[in-house]
């Protein structure tokens, strides 16, 4: 047996001790009872009871990183996806137990108190959620690092679905306060927008002022990120806007008792929303303005500190701070800090572009064109008219200067190259402004990398060829095994030392017992267990009844037509079909679960919600198929329903075109919670597949060549439409009534969009897809080879731990390192 190493501390706390506290703080900061208060209430108090040993440390931490005066990391992004943090907070102090016994002690179960924290849902789907799960490792690494956001009143959409259609409902998280966050008042900055800006000379010098039209208070609240073992707490600040005047008395006093609060209505909503796009660019002033609020107040939070620990003289201001912009949104930064050095500090030109470039990098997270961000030139023009100018002259000295010199002459290459795209309208291009103003660009997976290089910045990697690498994305296995599948952690903490949340890499130790009868047993019992458990959230949440024993079979991420929902809805379809026409049709029960948001105004995407919704409702009330399949759609999923759903999963769908999911997350969760991945070769799921062994996943499809190679041929769905007759049998259906009885079309246009356009080849995947599929069914009656595949996926995910992503980061392009905090 392996020494059981732990690094999470055993805190020195008992049980006993710990009620105490809870008790406490029920009575005195929440005001109540043990015999009267809700469940809420003791959730509240429970956070209180955490908070005592989570604001110790961040004090700690702030403490030494600020003696230390190492190099610090700030994460400059738009979208951080938290979820719940009570169960992660506890897991990383080390005090989950402890609190299970205090609750228990007190007639409560653990698992009800957290249940009644809402998801912190500041972001969309998998750029979030990888912001979220990069700063727990940041924390976990003692990396001096802040994370810079928004403070947004309501995150992503609720999603409900009345009669089978998505209907969305603002998120309420805050609704009745944050035990989690704190005020900095002290810390606030003031943001300027609009005006114009003012050349003076004075003293043979040329300078620029501008006169802002309004002016922006931006309110810093802190939310602590618990390393795992407790010893370093780093922060999240987000933003909150205020109106720098909130309340206009003399227009009160004259009667205007709305329009007294305009400004601060109009002021506030820059930090009321999140905007509810995926991979699609929101072009919208409000949005640019969110951009620019964060992107400001972060730079002036960094100065502020930098001041403060240092002195006015910014000579190691670059040297001390790095700032990694989280895809384009917060691009607006690179001329933030340029007007900052040129303007309010006085720097030369060429000294403050050289500190800005030591300063920024960029990760690109989608080569999909709908969401490379482009701003009209007039719009920044008018909302940042001195950042415009900024932008046009660190383009003119790039055009002129670097372009010219590699390719003299090349007007091509300029045009290609240029911050400004040239047409109808003049539009900034924010990719282009931020590679041009980064010292280094990744990717976030290997090809994904590749194809950034290759296809969407080539000129640049010509120019630059060290500025583009790659760091494959991770995720925190504290989130997303320990806390999440207490049963899976608990079994292999049988064989491995307890420390493997922190080394990931130790889960290799369970390769040699990938073999052993016990074992195997042992790992589909912990499964089971955790599908039985699934089985009644699934009944709750959509009245479906569905067995344990079956294949549960799962496509969960955001509803988008490149992930294809549709190539899945199809298969499905086309295995109903094969049971009605033969009722002994010979396949393992399946259980197909969805779970998706679609952004509202994404038309097509909200009709494919509702064909599976409507798919669904039919095969599940239909006798005549003894319960062979069975669908479910589950509303409003997030991170806190992920939870529950990955560690019960047998298979995993992550089926987009080759070329289009830059890397994917949810299929590195479901692998490491020992889910067989269904996929194709994009994304990190080639990655995977290296890792795992490529007999422990099932690829199909096409691959970017081959996608390459028929769309140069010219791709014609009718085609593949009229030469498969499953295919075309399971599109015709959409068209009539069968399933939507009474109502024919309804469903028609998901059929019309896959045969007369289908932009991202679902039809010529679809008799690869239903092949792979028959291999997973035969795969799953051989308990043995699959409890093995299984048991390896999981054995051989080490690379994915986000501590590995933090690491490459650290090393190859923040060259920061850690320093743990110390009392
Ligand atoms: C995304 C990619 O689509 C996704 O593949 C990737 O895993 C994620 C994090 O890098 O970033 N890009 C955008 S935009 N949204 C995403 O989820």
């Amino acid at each position: 047996m392996p020494s059981k190493k732990s690094v999470a501390p055993t805190p020195a706390l008992t049980a006993e001790q710990f009620k105490t506290s809870v008790v406490k703080h029920l009575r005195t900061t929440l005001g109540t009872y043990e015999e009267k208060a809700s469940k809420q209430a003791w959730n509240k108090a429970l956070a209180a009871a955490i908070n005592e040993f989570v604001f110790e440390g961040v004090s700690r931490t702030r403490k030494t990183h600020a003696n230390v005066g190492a190099r610090a990391v700030h994460y400059l992004s738009l979208e951080f996806l938290m979820g719940r943090l009570m169960s992660n907070n506890l897991q990383n102090l080390g005090l989950y137990s402890v609190a299970e016994e205090a609750l228990k002690s007190l007639g409560l179960e653990i698992a009800d108190v957290l249940e009644e924290e809402p998801d912190m849902a500041l972001g969309n789907g998998g750029l979030g959620r990888l912001a979220a799960c990069f700063i727990d490792s940041m924390a976990t690494l003692s990396i001096p690092a802040v994370g810079y956001g928004i403070h947004y009143e309501h995150g992503l959409f609720r999603q409900e679905f009345h009669k089978g259609r998505q209907v969305e409902r603002p998120d309420q998280w805050r609704e009745f306060g944050n035990p989690w966050e704190i005020c900095r008042p002290e810390s606030a900055q003031v943001i300027k927008l609009y005006g114009y800006v003012e050349t003076v000379y004075e003293q043979g010098k040329l300078s620029k002022v501008w006169h802002p039209g309004r002016t922006i208070r931006a309110i810093p609240w802190d939310i602590p990120v618990v390393g795992y073992g407790g010893q370093n707490v780093n922060v999240l600040r987000l933003w909150e806007s205020r109106a720098d005047k909130f309340f206009d008395w003399d227009v009160f006093n004259s009667g205007g008792y709305v329009d007294a609060y305009s400004e601060s209505v109009e002021a506030e909503t820059i930090s009321k929303v999140l905007y509810p796009n995926d991979e699609t660019d929101a072009g919208k002033e409000l949005r640019l303005i969110q951009q620019y609020f964060f992107s400001a107040a972060s730079i002036a939070d960094v100065m502020r500190r930098y001041k403060a620990a240092n002195g006015e003289d910014l000579a190691n201001f670059a040297k001390l701070n790095a700032m990694q912009l989280n895809d384009t949104h917060p691009a607006i930064a690179i001329p933030e800090l340029m007007r900052v050095l040129v303007d309010e500090e006085n720097f030369a030109w060429d000294e403050a572009w050289a500190m800005t470039r030591e300063t920024f990098s960029y990760t690109n997270h989608t080569l999909l064109p709908e969401a490379l961000e482009k701003w009209s030139l007039k719009l920044i023009e008018k909302v940042l008219p001195r950042h415009m100018e900024i932008i046009l002259e660190i383009n003119s000295r790039f055009l002129t200067q670097e372009v010219e010199t590699m390719w003299p002459g090349n007007n091509d290459i300029k045009r290609k190259l240029s911050i400004v795209e040239e047409g109808a309208e003049q539009m900034i291009r924010m990719g282009n402004l931020s590679v041009i103003g980064s010292h280094t660009v990744n990717g976030v997976a290997q090809i994904h990398s590749d194809l950034v290089k290759k296809d969407l910045f080539p000129e640049f990697d010509a120019l630059w060829p060290n500025k583009f690498v790659n760091v494959t994305n991770g995720i925190t296995p504290r989130r997303w095994m320990k806390a999440c599948n207490p049963r899976l952690s608990a079994l292999i903490e049988q064989h491995i030392d307890t420390d493997w949340p922190r080394y990931l890499e130790k889960l290799t130790g369970l390769k040699p017992l990938a073999d052993d009868q016990a074992f195997q047993d042992s790992f589909m019992a912990v499964k089971h267990e955790n599908k039985v458990d699934f089985v009644k959230e699934i009944k709750t949440l959509t009245g479906v009844d569905v067995s344990a024993d079956a294949i549960f079979d799962v496509q969960i991420k955001r509803l988008h037509e490149y992930k294809r929902q549709h190539l899945n809805l199809l298969h499905i379809m086309a295995l109903y079909r094969r049971v009605l026409i033969d009722p002994n049709y010979d396949m393992h029960p399946r259980v197909f679960i969805f779970g998706a948001k679609a952004a509202p105004g994404y038309k097509i995407a909200k009709e494919i919600i509702f064909a599976i919704n409507k798919v669904a409702e039919k095969i599940n009330n239909d006798r005549r198929i003894n319960d062979k399949i069975k669908v479910v759609f589950l509303p409003n999923y997030r991170v806190s329903l992920a939870e529950k759903l990955i560690p019960a999963a047998d298979v995993s769908e992550q089926i987009s075109l080759a070329g289009k999911e830059a890397s994917g997350t949810g299929n590195m969760k479901l692998a490491l919670n020992g889910a067989i991945t269904i996929g194709t070769m994009d994304g990190a799921n080639i990655e995977i597949a290296e890792e795992a062994g490529s007999d422990n996943v099932v690829i199909f499809g096409m691959e970017v060549d081959d996608v390459v190679a028929l769309k140069n041929k010219g791709y014609h769905p009718a085609d593949y439409y009229r030469s498969n007759e499953e295919l075309k049998a399971v599109l015709d259906w959409l068209e009539g009534d069968f399933f939507t009885p009474g109502e024919p079309g309804l469903l028609a246009e998901v059929k019309r969009n896959l045969v007369e356009s289908d932009p991202f080849m679902v039809l010529p995947d679809f008799e690869s897809y239903c092949e792979a599929h028959q291999k997973i069914d035969a795969l799953y009656r051989d308990k043995k080879a699959w409890a093995k595949a299984a048991i390896l996926n999981t054995a051989s995910l080490a690379k994915f731990n986000s501590d590995r992503s933090i690491q490459d980061y650290a090393q190859n392009i923040w060259h920061v390192k850690g320093v743990e905090a110390k009392s």
